[in-house]
């Protein structure tokens, strides 16, 4: 990791630049298969898999015994941890639920707001050889908390047309009954488009490579809603002296381990530490299965040192990082200058991993400088809240006059004649 020392606010652009990623150039081939999907449905789906994932597809539904299969095939500590998960991301969601509360703005008139579930959503679960599973429990909980009516799950199989049972299993715990084994592109589209076996949604969330991320980017120009413009993952680690540097070395790893193009930041006021982190790096590294994936992140990556935490700040919240590590002995009353940051990890004993699996707060997170206007997912993210006003006739007797006049100074008498009839 290059270090920077005190650089000047002019070049903090240039410092806390993203690697790039257009995926413009993709949006051909991608579209394509979008538009073969919304034509020929299922072939189509069966013939992308074929293609791109050597898998020949009977049903694309995972059946009730397979989702036993998994259940038993899966090691029990496996399960046992997952569902500790799954109960600290119930509660803490299930905190974010509004009550809808009537407010009466004046006597008569009363306005509420009503949270109502998006009645259909997709969720996308990307393959792999370890698949994040964890992602199923982010995205499924709130989905089933919020009431959607439709929550189905596409995820790719194996070429033998299997799909991980850590993924079956967390489905089936959260109530996803309904998995397909679709992946990549035809995924997106299936759910965006339906096809004969998969239903069409409405909103669809989940991570994914550049060319889920761009089949998202297309579709939601058709009208289907998405989670959020995705974007490689990113750390940004605030240390002071009271750090352990062997801590902020792994969870600087632990973001770098995602993917080549992650990138993870150590922002300091003190020299002393640099050492020290930079050493535990190294030696973390060489034991990590990732390394080659973590050593390339961390060619994108970087330390900074500042004067004070105030500038510290300043930087951050250019910067709007995913998460966000205070590692410092003010950690609390750093934590209020935050302005810009996708979740915010306090103290020493807050490692990311923990919001990753099992603390409760969701890990779908606005990445690319997307914090400084987005939140991660939650509750929200799977409702509308619909506005409702009841008013009596005292209470159109109360605002009519305000009605009638800014309507006649717009120059909408039919607006200004819906109450001065009624109160004729
Ligand atoms: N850190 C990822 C989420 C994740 N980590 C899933 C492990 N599994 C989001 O940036
Ligand atoms: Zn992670």
């Amino acid at each position: 990791m290059l270090v920077f020392e005190y650089p000047e606010r002019s070049q903090w652009p240039e410092l806390l630049r993203r690697p790039v990623f257009d995926n413009t150039a993709l949006e051909t081939s991608v579209g394509n298969i979008l538009a073969d999907v919304r034509q020929n449905g299922d072939a189509a789906v069966r013939k992308y898999a074929q293609q791109f994932d050597k898998v020949q597809l009977d049903a694309l539904a995972v059946s009730p015994a397979e989702f036993a299969q998994a259940a038993a095939s899966l090691d029990p500590a496996l399960k046992k941890a997952i569902l500790q998960a799954k109960h600290n991301i119930e509660v803490f969601h299930k905190a974010q639920q509004e009550s809808g509360k009537v407010i009466e703005t004046m006597p008569g008139v009363q306005c509420w707001r009503k949270p109502v579930a998006i009645e259909k959503v997709g969720l996308y679960i990307p393959g792999g050889s370890a698949p994040l599973f964890s992602t199923i429990l982010m995205l499924g909980i709130p989905a089933v908390i919020a009431g959607c009516k439709e929550i189905i799950l596409c995820t790719p199989s194996n070429a033998k047309g299997e799909v991980h049972p850590a993924v079956l299993y967390a489905a089936e715990q959260v109530g996803l009954d309904r998995v397909y084994k679709i992946g990549g592109v035809q995924a997106i589209a299936a759910m965006a488009y339906g096809t004969e076996s998969v239903p069409r949604v409405h909103k669809i969330f989940g991570p994914g490579n550049q060319y889920v991320t761009c089949a998202k980017q297309l579709i939601n120009k058709d009208g289907v809603a998405i989670d959020m413009p995705a974007g490689p993952s990113e750390v940004a680690v605030l240390a002071d002296e009271t750090c352990v540097p062997a801590f902020v070395a792994a969870d600087l790893l632990s973001q770098a381990e995602h993917g080549p193009d992650s990138q993870v930041l150590l922002v300091t006021t003190t020299p002393d530490i640099i050492k020290g982190v930079q050493e535990q790096v190294a030696a973390q590294l060489a034991t990590l299965p990732r390394k080659d994936i973590a050593a390339k992140a961390l060619e994108n990556s970087r330390i900074i040192l500042v004067r004070d935490n105030e500038e510290a700040m300043d930087l951050l919240n250019a910067y709007a990082p995913e998460h966000l590590i205070v590692a410092c002995k003010d950690d609390i009353t750093i934590a209020d200058a935050v302005i810009n940051a996708g979740s915010v990890f306090l103290g020493n004993y807050s490692p990311e991993s923990a919001g990753d699996y099992a603390s409760g707060t969701n890990h779908t997170l606005p990445t690319n400088g997307y914090a400084t206007a987005y939140s991660g997912v939650s509750l929200d993210s799977f409702v509308k809240k619909i506005t409702y006003q009841r008013l009596t006739k005292e209470g159109l007797q109360h605002i009519g006059s305000t009605i009638e006049i800014m309507a006649a100074a717009e120059g909408l008498d039919a607006h200004k004649n819906a109450v001065t009839l009624r109160l004729k």
